[in-house]
């Protein structure tokens, strides 16, 4: 399949956004000094952040007049010429279970994405909890930030993109919903995540027995739609994933053999990669000197209970409604 679009002038947002120093991301392996001083003081919006490393020397102070939520993003969506929704669903279920859709977002979107999630916020990369042994425990990984949506207006129009609509409608039922929104950030140096099946893929949910897990590749409780905030490389730690391994799930308790056998993709910025919930994989360790993030937006039927509580502002408008379930009957209180 190839869904290249012409061309996609993003202007590099990487370093309009960050490595220019409007915001104050700290730009750390973790044992750079690094002075963040809106987190400290809340107002006024001035960063002032030093970094001793020589390659990515920032000695910057800006003033931001206008905080990221209040920046309006235009309501216009871009449509990849080659998309094609059979083809699309297909590769994510009985295909290698994941599909890049190029060129989804403008520049103008990543970077208002970009500086909501990272306008004053300190990513910790100290500790990334690898090996807690729990199913789950990748959600405890260190470059995850939940609670996007009431962080900017963005990630509204983000997650309502006509095309994941359609991908996730026609494979996960038309009323299907949002399980949970964070982005996923691994900074310079970092680690990266374990291996894993997205939720509910956990089996402390299931009844005991390898086999409980298995739906057909078609029966998807989980789809996960990563919109790319900076390319991904396999130098920058982009995602890892098993083709196929979403056939008959099972989760990757032999690490070695999920190395063994796991592709790391390549993408830009303002893609969209899709990949079935129950396929196994990871965010890559980077070994870059530029961060690498995306949005994680993690799509389940109706009927499955979402892992993330987002409450609702009451300003939805109806897709929103639609995406938050908000008018989701059950459960529901019978008086006879
Ligand atoms: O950021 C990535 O590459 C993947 C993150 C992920 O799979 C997760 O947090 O569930
Ligand atoms: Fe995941």
């Amino acid at each position: 399949m190839d869904l290249q679009v012409e061309s996609c002038d993003f202007d590099n947002i990487f370093d309009k956004v960050i490595m220019q120093g409007k915001f104050g991301v700290p730009y750390s392996t973790g044992k750079d000094e690094l002075y963040l001083d809106y987190s400290k003081t809340g107002s006024p919006p001035a960063y002032k952040v030093r970094r001793s490393n020589p390659v990515l020397s920032l000695t910057k102070t800006l003033r931001e007049e206008m905080p990221a939520q209040k920046l309006e993003s235009n309501p216009q969506y871009v449509y990849p010429p080659d998309f094609d929704l059979d083809e699309v669903c297909e590769r994510l279920t009985t295909g290698p279970g994941w599909a890049i859709l190029r060129g989804m977002f403008t520049s103008e979107d990543i970077e208002l994405a970009t500086r909501a999630i990272f306008d004053g916020q300190v990513i910790n990369t100290e500790s990334n909890n690898f090996n807690n042994g729990n199913d789950e425990s990748h959600n405890k990984f260190a470059g995850l930030m939940w609670g996007l949506l009431s962080k900017g207006e963005i990630f509204s129009k983000i997650i309502s993109h006509p095309i994941i609509k359609e991908v996730s409608v026609k494979l996960l039922g038309k009323n299907c919903r949002l399980s949970s929104l964070a982005s996923s950030t691994v900074m310079p140096g970092m680690k990266g995540q374990k291996p894993h099946l997205d939720y509910p893929y956990y089996r402390h949910m299931w009844p005991e027995g390898d086999t409980s897990m298995d739906h057909s590749p078609e029966n998807l409780l989980s789809l996960q739609v990563v919109t790319l905030l900076t390319e991904f490389t396999p130098e920058n730690g982009s995602t890892a994933i098993v083709p196929g391994s979403h056939i008959v799930p099972r989760h990757p308790d032999d690490v070695d053999e999920f190395f063994s056998k796991a592709i790391q993709l390549t993408a830009n910025a303002g893609d969209v990669l899709m990949f079935s919930g129950p396929i196994q994989h990871c965010a890559m360790p980077n070994n870059s000197t530029k961060l690498r993030c995306g949005i994680l937006q993690h799509m389940c039927p109706l009927y499955v209970v979402p892992f993330e509580n987002i409450p609702p502002t009451g300003e939805e408008n109806e897709e929103m409604r639609r995406i938050l379930a908000l008018d989701m009957p059950y459960p529901i209180l019978k008086k006879k």
